[in-house]
């Protein structure tokens, strides 16, 4: 009797799962009174989930055509709220001076390295010949963490944001319009990002006002994506816009697929 309430539990959690317009087994599969004989479970086989890894200067993701990043002027030229986050994750820190994280070639979002010991691993933003806006923390290797940077253009506020704690706010000084330009993850002026990233999405929008906690399942695309990245193909060259405006990307030769770890 024990034998058979159990059996029952499991076929109804299955059903339940599975949603009660779908069968226990699939067409190809074969079943007796219910009973599991040949075949496989109507399980779809989930993602593989890669990430991308920079190691050398030269490697980088850069969109195939230019686009609007820190200048989103759908809405208002030059003048309107963004946000750009990512899982990142740092194996160590550029030798040199600074490792670029996300950039236009023009405003950059960078981490401090070894020559700027007091600054090292924090993240600046940079706007085209401007002032650093540092970031207060000094962000870990050998770890994924969540990193996002919003503007609000009618205050020109800038926010860091470090695994959904708000870390360092600032007013920008600057004009943040630009021409449109490609988008580049690391090395956007030959320093490469020693790390990696995933989920890397660019809104027309000021994402987070106050503490979040950071999404991690993938992020599904809205109105306000201007560039979502999954990273999840795993082979070639090719890194798919999963925003809907297909703004599509190519990696550098010696830029990695690596498992999401
Ligand atoms: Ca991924
Ligand atoms: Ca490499």
């Amino acid at each position: 009797m024990k034998k058979i309430l159990t059996y029952i539990l499991i076929i109804g959690l299955c059903s339940f799962t599975l949603g009660q317009t779908a069968s226990f087994f699939s067409d190809t599969e074969t079943s007796v009174d219910n009973t599991f004989v040949a075949g496989v479970w109507d399980i779809p086989t989930p993602e593989t989930n890669y990430a991308l890894k920079f190691d050398t200067d030269g490697e980088k993701f850069h969109t195939n055509d230019q686009q609007e990043m820190f200048a989103l002027d759908e809405y208002a030229p030059g003048k309107s709220d963004w946000t750009i986050e990512a899982w990142t994750y740092l194996d160590g820190t550029h030798p040199t001076w600074l490792a670029d994280w996300v950039d236009n070639g023009y405003h950059t979002l960078y981490f401090g390295g070894a020559l700027k010991n007091e600054n090292a691993r924090k993240l600046a933003f940079r706007p085209y010949g401007g002032t650093e806006y540092w970031s207060t923390a000094v962000f870990p290797t050998e770890q994924w963490f969540h990193l996002a940077v919003t503007y609000k253009a009618t205050s020109n506020e800038l926010k860091i944001w470090y695994n959904g704690i708000l870390d360092a706010t600032h007013t920008i000084s600057e004009d943040l319009s630009t021409t449109k330009r490609s988008i580049w993850i690391s090395d956007g002026d030959n320093y490469n990002l020693t790390g990696r990233v995933d989920e890397v999405r660019v809104s027309s929008v000021e994402r987070y006002t106050s503490n979040f906690t950071p999404q991690t399942d993938p992020f599904i695309t809205d109105a306000d994506t201007e560039l979502l990245l999954h990273c999840n193909q795993g082979t070639g060259t090719v890194v798919n816009d999963s925003s809907g405006n297909n703004r599509h990307g190519t990696i550098t030769t010696g830029t990695e697929w690596v498992l999401r770890t």
